[in-house]
């Protein structure tokens, strides 16, 4: 691990990029560190903006697509974490002078109903949520041109940078699920499949990272299950998103 002081410069510099919204080099051009050191540093990051007042929403899953894998050469999803500052209701403006560079991505919200035991090996995650609704997520990552490596995107809480969530309805299987966004002229079209072939697969991949990094999941809050396509930039206007049999969920990019 690299020292604690190192940790806490490192998410010091994501924090006032992201606040002054001023992309920064990848932090591995300059500092070799690992994976432990890259959930070290997201955790430190949280930390700050808890004591600006920021609470807890939810978690996300990022890398659950195939594509996405193979492009970081991984195999595994990353995991990072919401706050009620990045919640935008649905239909909501969101003030994009706010980011850097943000994309959006449509994307399947679970809601869970119980705290989970991630102690007890038993645990059943689908017996922990109770609802399912079509979302859109903001990823706005902190470094230059969306540079980065795999350590870099975990420390940068997975490019979180906000998220809308349609009507709940009650849980069911959504797998293969016909999705299309439409952000300003750009439609894009794709499936639920392509969150690790099954969204619920993302509660159970979610499950193991949050028992391996001590990410505590909470009743009431919202999981973020994965992209159902890639990311288009995100600009003024109407975009939404249309899951078939899910439902609808907008937001409207101001300046
Ligand atoms: O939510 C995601 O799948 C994105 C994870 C981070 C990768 C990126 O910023 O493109
Ligand atoms: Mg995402």
């Amino acid at each position: 691990m690299i020292p604690a002081r190192t940790i806490d410069t490192l998410a010091e510099r994501l924090d006032t990029a992201q606040t002054s919204r001023t992309e920064t080099p990848s932090l591995a051009d300059t500092h070799a560190f690992g994976i432990d050191d890259a959930y070290a540093i997201q955790a430190a990051l949280l930390a700050r903006r808890a004591a600006r007042g920021e609470r807890l929403t939810g978690v996300k899953l990022g890398f659950t697509s195939k594509a996405k894998m193979a492009q970081m050469g991984v195999s595994d999803v990353i995991v990072g974490r919401l706050t009620d500052a990045m919640r935008v209701p649905d239909g909501g403006d969101l003030d994009l002078s706010r980011f850097i560079h943000p994309k959006v991505e449509p994307e399947v919200a679970y809601r869970l109903c119980r705290d989970v035991d991630l102690d007890d090996p038993a645990t059943d995650i689908e017996s922990c949520v109770d609802a399912v609704a079509p979302a859109l997520e903001i990823i706005d990552s902190r470094y230059e041109d969306f540079r980065f490596t795999y350590g870099d995107v975990v420390a940068d809480n997975t490019s979180a940078a906000a998220y809308v969530i349609g009507p709940w309805r009650p849980v069911e299987s959504v797998s293969n699920r016909a999705v299309r966004l439409l952000a300003g002229t750009t439609v894009v079209t794709g499936s639920t499949a392509a969150v690790l072939g099954d969204p619920v697969r993302a509660l159970h991949a979610l499950l193991d990272m949050c028992r391996r990094r001590s990410i505590p999941l909470r009743a009431g809050q919202a999981v973020l299950a994965g992209a159902a396509t890639a990311a288009v930039p995100l600009t003024t206007g109407v975009t939404s998103c249309d899951a078939a049999g899910i439902g609808a969920v907008s937001v409207r990019g101001v300046r």
